[in-house]
């Protein structure tokens, strides 16, 4: 409950809201996409700030920046056939820099090499197939010359003196006016928007981006510009009714449903495939599919979505790493797509069997158990008597016998609620890649 103090911003019923972000719940899994200078580095989208580089040094990304290769359409192909259903895209991110055509900076991709708006185009294509469209815009600015130097800014320094120096000229309230401008620009220039990803919430300074941005008003206008948008919760609004749509956990296997004020709330998690969210040439740690399955999975075991990012090269290309795992797990979802699409977490009374997580569709009221590893035992359900009437693998949607588990070693005449599921001895030729 929002306090009586904090009105609430948005006025709208829970069903009200359920209706607004049905398509994302039923939808499940999307593409994130990190794009921007920081894809000539190749280094990480923090480079600037993990390397303290200068506006001065990291003109020469601008002036070299030449996508010659990018093909929105085929990024929305591979988004598609992966499963995913929504897409969302860095517009601009800390750096600064816009992929949009934006009358407030000149430092946008109109003004580079490639000479025109990627984002309008990025749009055309993903709408053309099909998919929902996101926004991601960065509430902080490391280039922008009224954004106060603080400590997670490139130019930060400890010295009191100097950084008051540094920030003498800078004027927070200009810099606000040109983010809710550009937020504007956003939803207004390429029609209808579902998602805006606003990023980025202080770490332990409570308050601090709510007031800098002042997020009220910011969401006001949100909700007047796109009635139907769905925004994230990093605009650093203390309360959950006062109109953030969704949590955001990043990079960690999220262990139980979020709750706010004991609610349980709607939640994305995302998730890079390899720890950098820009294109990072020499890293090694990417995720197999499996994995990246199972982070699907398990999001939706736990009633949420999962945000899978991509970041695409500085010529516009999906590194062949990313494109691999993009086309496996797509044969995976052609097959079980049906266990992810509509799903949430099961019904408390089904208890998952060992290394296994569980998906249940509320509507055809159907369980889905996906077996992480093929039991070398009889399978057992644990209370399920009297709770199932059939069963079948999802792949081929053949019959698996379903036993009383008295037949497989309870006392005679004892009353086992248990089931037993009666596997094939040899694994079916279908697995997780
Ligand atoms: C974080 C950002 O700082 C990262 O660069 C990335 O955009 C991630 C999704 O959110 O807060």
């Amino acid at each position: 409950q929002g306090s009586n103090a904090q009105q609430k911003l948005f006025k709208e019923t829970e069903e009200q809201k359920k209706e607004r972000m049905a398509w994302w719940t039923n939808d499940r899994f999307g593409m994130f996409i990190h794009w921007g200078l920081y894809a000539l580095p190749a280094r990480h989208e923090w480079v600037k700030n993990q390397e303290r580089i200068t506006n001065e040094d990291y003109q020469k990304y601008f002036d070299n920046f030449n996508p010659d290769l990018y093909n929105p359409r085929e990024w929305a192909k591979m988004a598609k056939a992966a499963g995913m259903k929504y897409a969302v895209i860095t517009t601009k991110h800390h750096e600064g820099f816009c992929l949009f055509d934006s009358k407030f900076t000149d430092y946008k991709a109109p003004n580079t090499a490639i000479g025109k708006d990627l984002l309008k185009e990025w749009v055309e294509a993903f709408r053309a197939e099909g998919l929902k469209i996101g926004f991601y815009y960065s509430l902080i600015d490391w280039h922008h010359p009224d954004f106060t130097i603080d400590r997670v800014h490139p130019q930060r320094t400890d010295d009191k003196a100097k950084l008051a120096e540094l920030n003498k000229n800078r004027d927070m309230n200009k810099y606000r006016e040109y983010l809710h401008n550009q937020v504007r620009e956003l939803l207004t220039n390429y029609g209808k928007v579902d998602m805006l990803w606003l990023d980025f919430s202080y770490p332990g300074e409570n308050g601090k981006g709510h007031k800098d941005w002042d997020s009220e008003k910011l969401i006001k206008m949100v909700r007047q510009l796109q009635p139907g948008i769905l925004v994230n919760d990093r605009l650093d609004l203390k309360e959950y009714e006062d109109g953030w749509d969704f949590t955001t956990p990043e990079q960690y296997k999220v262990s139980k449903w979020p709750e706010v004020n004991g609610k349980k709330v709607p939640w994305e998690t995302c998730q890079t495939f390899s720890g950098s969210w820009g294109y990072y040439r020499d890293e090694n740690t990417w995720k197999d599919t499996k994995q990246l399955l199972v982070l699907l999975i398990e999001s939706v075991s736990k009633g949420g979505n999962l945000l899978l990012n991509v970041g695409p090269t500085a010529r516009g290309m999906f590194d062949e790493r990313a494109q691999s795992r993009l086309k496996s797990m797509g044969e995976w979802m052609s097959l079980n797509n049906r266990s992810i699409y509509g799903c949430t977490q099961a019904p408390e009374e089904f208890k998952a069997p060992d290394n296994s997580l569980m998906t249940y569709n509320p509507k055809t009221n159907r369980l889905y158990i996906h077996l992480l590893d093929y039991p070398l035992q009889n399978l057992t359900l644990p209370g399920y008597a009297g709770k199932v009437k059939y069963a079948q693998f999802l792949h081929d949607a053949s019959e698996i016998k379903i036993t009383a588990r008295t037949e497989h070693g309870a006392k005679e005449g004892s009353t086992s609620t248990d089931l037993n599921l009666s596997l094939p001895v040899i694994k079916p030729n279908v697995e997780i890649p």
